[in-house]
């Protein structure tokens, strides 16, 4: 291969692995970079299948059902899709927001984990020590965050309008990309995520799951929507 088609695809496969949400329909479960066996003991294994083949193979199949009869729908990306969502009639607005959600939500999620251990650094570090004042103090808020949604839903790091760190949480699939939010780390606290595991102690699985998060992806999607 000459240098510059080489140059070419390390370019496409680097833009393709920071943004996945340039998707389009048919939709499909994305390859992991791991084996499900990867991040134990921190995510078990029977918990990491059954979260990938079951629950996320789910939204992915209704959310093809839901656009198969829409084919205006086909050409846009799926982070067009969920900034659209509210200009969508009931049940395709639902429909969109629960399995599009979902799609989108998890197919970060696993880019998210990382067997490597790894530490956050940079200009990502130093936005992050900004915004709240250390990264042990950025992990209390997150994890007190997490911790506080009640029921299913989701705790993320995002990038608001004016390219500020800020910690939220989601309901159910909803995305922070509906409200104009650059998602850049998101945990699952649905019970989905980590009964099999950890029952009732949630607590323990956003402890545990802390060793798994990949720095390296967090951080290069900072650089990617911060400069963008
Ligand atoms: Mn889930």
């Amino acid at each position: 291969m000459n240098k510059a088609i080489a140059l070419l695809a390390a370019l496409f496969i680097y833009h393709n692995n920071v943004t996945i949400e340039k998707l389009k329909y048919p939709y499909s479960l994305p390859t992991l970079d791991y084996s499900y066996r990867a991040l134990s003991p921190h995510i078990d294994t029977k918990t990491m299948t059954t979260h990938v083949t079951k629950h996320h193979q789910k939204y992915v199949d209704n959310l093809n059902k839901a656009l198969e009869s829409h084919p205006e729908l086909h050409d846009q990306t799926i982070d067009q899709l969920l900034q659209s969502v509210k200009k969508h009639p009931k049940p395709l607005r639902q429909a969109l927001k629960n399995n599009g959600g979902g799609h989108y939500n998890h197919s970060l999620f696993w880019k998210m984990m990382s067997p490597q251990r790894s530490e956050p650094t940079g200009l990502f570090l130093e936005a992050i020590k900004n915004s709240f004042g250390s990264i042990d103090q950025f992990k209390k808020k997150f994890s007190q965050a997490a911790l506080s949604v009640f029921g299913s839903g989701w705790a993320w790091l995002c990038l608001d309008d004016k390219g500020k760190p800020v910690i939220i949480t989601t309901y159910n699939q909803d995305s922070p990309i509906t409200d104009g939010l650059i998602p850049l780390l998101g945990l699952d606290v649905w019970e989905h995520a980590y009964y099999l595991k950890y029952q009732n102690r949630r607590p323990d699985y956003i402890t545990a799951w802390w060793n798994v998060v990949n720095w390296p992806y967090v951080q290069e999607r900072f650089d990617h929507f911060s400069h963008n």
